[in-house]
């Protein structure tokens, strides 16, 4: 299975007979598992890590993720999509504030009024109990949010007309609370993922002979490329899954690394909607449109979101910023502004808002002798963990490395942190 992807942009060859029948039968009850339409392909909408009520730089971008969803719903109907998926992190916090909450709500109204069905999933912003709330009713209207890891290999089936396809909804793995839940050997991603995936497979061999399976999952994928705007997610260091967990389903739709990529032909990462950090200035934003066809994914094509407002990092002397013509094309963007003159400018932040009014950060990294001192703040914690930060302040604070004990204390605590955040 999940052979004969193409690794392109276009769905040559797809065959999408204009004739293909809806038939609507009435929804399931909690389980969902019911035929609801027959058609010759299943088509799939695969995107992830929505970040509802996340702010970049302290401006609000609930406008920006309106206008993503206005996008998501007019691709749905042109494409005729089956079936939504949201591979996790719905929201930015465990606690949302009241505005992303109602825009998620109107959401998933409005897939709904599309005719098509949904499965989302709870990533490691979400708190995953909280997410659940009332998904055994929603589950009747064919919208599937899934927050419980309890569930995982409780596919949601829907079918076409070569057979049913089993999504199975995999939400953030936390090795800490399923370490003894699941008596996992070991305290790893990886090894919580392997106990999922042997439980995925032994439902799948319980069911009917070709049926085709797709698994949601949020998981940093051994080999994926991350921003700075990813949660860290390590836990005593083994953060990474391998792709070849996923061998033998026929999509695996990751949530959690913000740049879409391909894993494999068959795993992919649509990445965030948005761009959440300066870091991802170069990436294109957007979801997967995947055909499903009896064999597995016969097409997959990258459908770009549109763009709310260009971000980039720009650098030099701020004489030159304010007054050379090249600069003038990023007026309208989002700026991360560093600033090179060897003496800091007085109010600098006043100076280039005049011109580019929408900068959001200033940084000053003097272009005088280059020592490491002059390294920006940016680029001195970039790629660095909170707690390899937090070490770094305490040897900095008092001229000696931390003890081991100081070191475990500050991982026990952001360990918690991170566990709080699933879990409350
Ligand atoms: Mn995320």
């Amino acid at each position: 299975m999940g052979q004969g992807a193409s690794h392109g942009s276009t769905r040559a060859g797809t065959a999408r007979p204009d004739q293909w029948t809806r038939l609507r039968f009435p929804f399931p009850a909690a389980n969902a598992t019911a035929t609801y339409y027959l058609r010759e392909t299943m088509r799939l909408l695969h995107t992830s890590d929505w970040h509802l009520g996340r702010s970049f730089h302290r401006e609000s971008l609930l406008d920006a993720q309106a206008a993503f969803l206005d996008h998501l719903i007019t691709t749905v109907r042109s494409e005729r999509v089956d079936v939504v998926l949201v591979s996790g992190d719905l929201y930015d916090r465990a606690l949302p504030p009241v505005e992303a909450v109602r825009l998620f709500d109107e959401a998933l109204h409005r897939i709904h009024a599309t005719g098509a069905r949904a499965v989302l999933i709870g990533g490691n912003h979400d708190s995953l109990g909280r997410i659940d709330y009332a998904s055994g009713l929603i589950d009747t209207a064919g919208i599937h949010v899934r927050g419980s890891p309890d569930h995982l290999a409780d596919p949601v089936v829907i079918e076409d007309g070569h057979g049913p396809v089993a999504f199975y909804p995999v939400p953030y793995l936390e090795p800490d609370l399923l370490r003894h839940r699941w008596e996992l050997t070991e305290r790893s991603h990886e090894a919580a993922m392997e106990h999922a995936m042997r439980r995925i497979r032994a439902d799948l061999a319980r069911r009917p002979a070709h049926t085709r399976s797709v698994v949601l999952s949020h998981a940093f994928v051994t080999g994926g490329s991350a921003s700075d705007s990813e949660r860290d997610i390590s836990v005593g260091g083994a953060t990474h899954v391998p792709a070849s967990l996923f061998d033998g389903v026929d999509y695996a739709a990751l949530g959690h690394l913000h740049g879409s990529q391909l894993m494999r032909p068959h795993v992919r990462y649509s990445g965030s909607p948005l761009a959440y950090s300066f870091s991802e200035e170069n990436h294109t934003k957007g979801s997967w449109l995947v055909d499903l066809g009896p064999g597995g994914v016969t097409a997959a094509e990258f459908v770009p979101a549109p763009v709310w407002r260009p971000i980039a990092r720009i650098s030099g002397r701020i004489g030159d910023l304010l007054s050379e013509p090249g600069w003038e094309r990023y007026t309208d963007h989002w700026l991360q502004v560093t600033v090179t003159d060897p003496v800091r400018p007085t109010f600098p932040m006043d100076r280039l808002r005049e011109r580019f009014p929408h900068t959001l950060h200033l940084d000053f990294a003097p272009d005088g002798d280059g020592e490491p001192a002059d390294r920006s703040w940016a680029q001195r914690v970039t790629n660095r963990s909170e707690r390899e930060l937090a070490l770094d302040f305490v040897s900095w604070a008092r001229g000696a490395d931390p003890t081991e004990e100081e070191q475990r204390l500050l991982r026990t605590a952001f360990d918690d942190i991170n566990r709080r955040e699933v879990t409350r």
